[in-house]
């Protein structure tokens, strides 16, 4: 039979079935869920962790994305420069809280000229672990329109970028962790060129990281809070259970669009079948740093850290498109 925890209970790490799949990450960023708080994802203290002003030339840090890295941490960062510019930059961090950012943008080695040249912007990055080095996706311009950039690196120094996955108009390009049935594998959010008034999430897969095809429809909006547009957040997170699929959800209220987050479960094989999914929101736009910036009520979360041992879960989210919060499950 389960045995029943209280919400601020945990069993000893022996005990506790092992439900992720990744590696142990014993330094994880982690906060214990506050006395008399329920909730399933609760909020730094510390929010927020990484303030808008942390470069001299940012006008906003938000959207970010970071990963476990030679026994540290590293990162790539939504930095939005004062001339308003949407630029992503490498960072550093010896405990995932206080961030060392790059003052350059990330400048990427690029075959073709095509592709490398900046248009229109780079922006909301994911990093992924795969197979032998960190890729990242992020919504890339081309020729002024929105679409998913792909690019690796082994160091966080120098990137190399790849062909643009899809055709334009496309956001929120999100890489699975390891090949499905022997393809890589890809979710994003097909858009229009502004501020997309809908939006589904859809699987892809590819033989090369080049070629995309074989497109599945995963999730498309539902009820209240994800009921305009909904979008896949950080690098899907392998469980005994399924891929576990924290994504963003979006309402559009008298006053614009409210952005939250919630979870969803996604068949191991299969990802684009949906086995369980998340009717209240994890996280919505609660508290002042949430609320009042360049875009208020928005919560924006682009990566995730895991300790398999604990089963402990941290979540970097964008706030208010201002800064960078951590949150944790
Ligand atoms: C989306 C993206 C995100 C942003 C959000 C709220 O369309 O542009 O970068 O956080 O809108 O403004």
């Amino acid at each position: 039979m389960a045995q029943e925890l209280k919400p601020d209970q945990s069993l000893n790490a022996a005990a506790k079935p092992r439900l992720l799949k990744g590696p142990d990450l014993p330094n994880i960023p982690w906060e214990d869920r506050p006395a008399g708080c329920y909730d399933v994802v609760w909020r730094s203290q510390r929010n927020p962790i990484i303030p808008r002003d942390l470069l001299p030339t940012s006008n906003s840090i938000f959207n970010s994305a970071v990963v476990p890295f030679r026994g540290r941490f590293a990162g790539v960062f939504r930095c939005d420069d004062k001339r308003r510019r949407m630029q992503i930059h490498s960072g550093f961090s010896d405990d995932g809280l206080d961030w060392r950012i790059t003052p350059e943008p990330i400048s990427f080695i690029c075959d073709d000229p095509e592709i490398g040249k900046f248009t229109y912007g780079r922006y909301d990055p994911r990093v992924c672990w795969l197979e032998d080095r960190y890729y990242i996706t992020w919504c890339n311009g081309y020729e002024g329109y929105p679409t998913i950039g792909l690019a690796y690196t082994f160091d966080f120094q120098v990137f190399y970028q790849l062909e643009n996955a899809f055709l334009p108009f496309n956001r929120n390009g999100v890489l699975f962790p390891r090949r499905i049935n022997g393809k890589y594998a890809m979710l994003s959010r097909p858009s229009d060129r502004g501020h997309t008034p809908f939006g589904d999430i859809f699987y892809s897969e590819s033989p090369d990281l080049i070629h995309w095809g074989r497109h599945r429809l995963v999730m498309r909006p539902a009820e209240g809070w994800q009921s305009t547009k909904i979008g896949a957040g950080p690098v899907p997170i392998e469980t005994t259970e399924g891929w576990l699929l924290i994504y963003h959800g979006v309402l559009t209220s008298c006053n614009g669009f409210v952005y939250s987050f919630g979870a969803a479960l996604l068949d191991l094989d299969q990802p684009w079948k949906v086995i369980h999914r998340t009717a209240p929101y994890l996280l919505s736009p609660q508290r002042d740093y949430e609320c009042v910036g360049d875009v208020p009520n928005v919560v924006f979360p682009c990566a995730a850290l895991t300790d398999a041992a604990t089963g402990r879960i941290a979540i970097y989210y964008g706030a208010a498109d201002t800064v960078t919060c951590l949150a944790f499950a």
